[in-house]
């Protein structure tokens, strides 16, 4: 949906509260030319207790150390940028959300050294449903293993979640859809299974479930340290730092992606291969009706994965 279509008014930039139309920077932007910008998507969930952000500070933890290999000073302490959401969400009337703090390069001069430009930051807020469609969430989607791999991480700090990264993930994502896919997988740089574009993936085989490694190009994805947490309270045994080639996509029991956006989406085909039943598996459903469950319910043994709004 587009922003003009949206009921949101206010972004905090810089230290203050602008009017969404105002929230302007200037073409000579360091952050443009070069996607030298780090990130976070977060989530705010209308919770039976009223609004609260889903691990908040794991998401503000990210953006501080995706700023260090750029050496890019966050201006604002984790409690200003903490006070500065509250605020946003409750001048928006936000109940359930999407939060993207952004910092990057400014304007000062250009060339590849940021010199003396100042490191800007913002934080909008507005409604995103399901990211891929709220079929993808019960049926599952379909996706195709990218021509693209991802960059490896001797290349790029990988596990920063930069901005100028993300058009390997474009690429990908857009290839696939080009193919009459819904998403892609993306792999690393020796082939193994690394990621989705905006997604970590997980695999179920013989009742046990695995997930790539940190050291495969991935971002340290919080949806995919909940989902560790989640299957093991409920009982599994889940590999962590598992290595998944190609070919065992195919003879998956049972396919998953996670993410903020994704939340817990299930994969039903990868390059036309049906992956077990062909619809969402029992065990993917039943990790991802206790992450709605969770995020619906803030319960007590998960009360710090939660930051209320009011
Ligand atoms: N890998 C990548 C490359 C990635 O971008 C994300 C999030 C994840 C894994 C999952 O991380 P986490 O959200 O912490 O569980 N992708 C964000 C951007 C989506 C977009 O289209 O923009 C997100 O889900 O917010």
């Amino acid at each position: 949906m587009s922003f003009d279509e949206m009921d949101v008014s206010t972004i905090w930039m810089d230290g203050e509260f602008v009017d969404w139309d105002d929230a302007q920077i200037h073409v000579l932007s360091h952050g443009l030319h070069y996607g030298t910008g780090i990130f976070e998507g977060v989530r705010c969930y209308d919770t039976v207790d009223g609004p609260a952000i889903f691990r908040w500070d794991e998401h503000l933890q990210r953006l501080y150390d995706s700023a260090k290999p750029y050496e890019m000073e966050i201006g604002y302490t984790p409690e200003e940028l903490t006070d500065a959401t509250l605020e946003l969400l409750r001048r928006e009337g936000l109940s359930s959300c999407y939060i993207r703090p952004i910092a990057f390069y400014g304007y000062d001069s250009l060339g590849v050294s940021p010199g003396n430009c100042p490191t800007q930051i913002a934080i909008a807020a507005w409604p995103w449903g399901t990211y891929l469609g709220e079929e993808a969430i019960e049926r599952g989607v379909k996706v195709k293993v990218a021509s693209w791999r991802k960059h490896a991480s001797s290349q790029v700090p990988t596990n920063a979640k930069t901005t100028g990264l993300y058009v390997n993930s474009m690429l990908a994502g857009e290839e696939a859809r080009r193919h009459g896919y819904a998403e892609a997988i993306v792999l690393d740089k020796e082939g193994y299974v690394a990621e989705g574009p905006g997604e970590n993936l997980f695999l179920v085989r013989d009742g046990e479930i695995s997930t790539p490694a940190l050291s495969q190009s991935i971002l340290d994805g919080i949806t995919r340290q909940s989902v560790v947490r989640i299957a093991r309270d409920l009982g599994y045994t889940v590999h962590d730092q598992a290595t998944i080639s190609r070919g065992e996509l195919h003879t998956a029991d049972e396919l998953f992606f996670s993410g903020t956006a994704a939340e817990v989406t299930p994969i039903r085909q990868v390059d036309n291969v049906e992956i077990g039943s062909g619809s969402r598996g029992t065990i993917t459903e039943e990790i991802q009706s206790r992450f709605f469950e969770i995020v619906e319910e803030a319960p007590d043994e998960y009360a710090d994965w939660f930051t209320f709004v009011e």
